[in-house]
């Protein structure tokens, strides 16, 4: 029996949400909520069915960051490490020079990363640092990778520009639901979230857009965070489920741990409501168990940061990821 049918028949059997096999734009809150409140069998099996509609489930995409421009941010995120709000070690420092960029981008493309991610703590995107963006991106380009930039708010020109000059992904978080975000960040809306995911949008870039599991949100909060990004007018091509880092000195030091489980369930959900986009497994590896992880691939994540840091904070070592892949029998895409 193929899988198609097999989930068909499944979904035949119970009473959840039939996951189909169409793309959808549509997805509800109380739908979503259904899915998240399935079994973890059920769940796991319905995301793992459409993940391998898609995608080679034994295949990951792997990116690498690299802060540009560190700390001193004038936002209040308060899971922030760069905010300015907040006491954390972390010292304002300037935008880094194009060759230690582009020299960090080779590297990365010699360990195996496909796309560079790069990183500024900033509100929104200056005019006077375009002329470096533009030329960062083209030299990034040109060592035959694809580019990522989180740069905060964009204007329309500012998203032309990038456009232009070759940026394939514009990464721009919503972080949570709109109910949570007011508990999360009070210097910038949600709408203005949304409104630089819709430049980038029209601007030609793909999106990378998600959000944080662990900040003290319900599970009803992560359902809205999902319906969020899965009504959007174009699904996000990438989707960063990050697991809270809780960072000494931000207000979220002392959030309480949380239910590996039901960030499991949060990838899974979003594996099913977004079939055809990277779902990525980001910041938080770093605290999570192999198994944990493998559970994340088998609910459909299949992306991943690689390197020993994130932006500020420390990701993975190396070859603990090569490890765990070749037990998995997974490897780089
Ligand atoms: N300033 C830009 C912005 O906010 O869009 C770009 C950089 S910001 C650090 C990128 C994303 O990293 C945030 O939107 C957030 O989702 C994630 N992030 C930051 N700190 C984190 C933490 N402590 N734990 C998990 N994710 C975090
Ligand atoms: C995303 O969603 N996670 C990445 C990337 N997009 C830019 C960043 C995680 C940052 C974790 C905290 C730090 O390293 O400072
Ligand atoms: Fe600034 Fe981005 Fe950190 Fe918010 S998440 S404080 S905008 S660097």
């Amino acid at each position: 029996m193929s899988l198609v049918t097999e989930i068909d028949n499944f979904a035949a059997t119970t009473n959840h949400p039939t996951p189909s096999s169409e793309i959808r734009f549509d997805w509800t809150r109380s739908e979503i909520l259904e899915l998240l409140d399935q079994s973890f069998s059920d769940l796991l099996f319905q995301a793992q069915s459409i993940h391998r509609k898609y995608f080679d489930p034994n295949k990951v995409q792997v990116s690498q960051l690299m802060s540009i421009k560190t700390g001193g941010c004038a936002e209040d995120c308060k899971y922030c490490p760069q905010s300015s709000h907040y006491s954390t070690g972390i010292d304002a420092e300037k935008l880094v020079a194009t060759d230690a960029i582009l020299g960090e981008a080779t590297a990365a493309r010699d360990g195996g990363a496909s796309r560079f991610c790069m990183g500024a703590a900033w509100r929104d995107l200056k005019d006077r640092d375009m002329e470096a963006m533009v030329e960062i991106i083209s030299g990034v380009k040109s060592l035959g990778m694809e580019t990522c930039m989180t740069l905060g708010m964009l204007s329309d020109s500012q998203a032309n520009t990038l456009a232009e000059a070759g940026l394939d992904y514009y990464n721009h978080n919503i972080d949570t639901s709109p109910e949570f975000y007011g508990n999360v960040i009070t210097t910038r809306t949600f709408q203005e979230r949304l409104d630089t995911l819709e430049r980038v949008r029209d601007a030609g870039m793909k999106t990378c857009t998600g959000g944080i599991v662990g900040m003290g949100e319900s599970r009803s909060d992560r359902a809205g965070m999902i319906e969020a990004l899965a009504t959007m007018p174009k699904h996000p091509e990438s989707v960063p489920i990050n697991l809270l880092i809780r960072i000494e000195g931000t207000p979220f030091e002392q959030n309480e741990d949380f239910d590996i489980l039901e960030f499991v369930r949060t990838v899974a959900v979003t594996r099913i409501t977004m079939p055809k986009s990277w779902v990525r497994l980001s910041a938080g590896r770093d605290s999570m168990s192999d198994e944990a992880q493998a559970l994340c691939f088998l609910a459909g994540a299949n992306s991943m940061f690689k390197g020993d840091k994130l932006l500020t904070a420390n990701n993975v070592a190396e070859d603990k990821d090569k490890a765990l892949l070749k037990r998995l029998g997974m490897e780089f895409s």
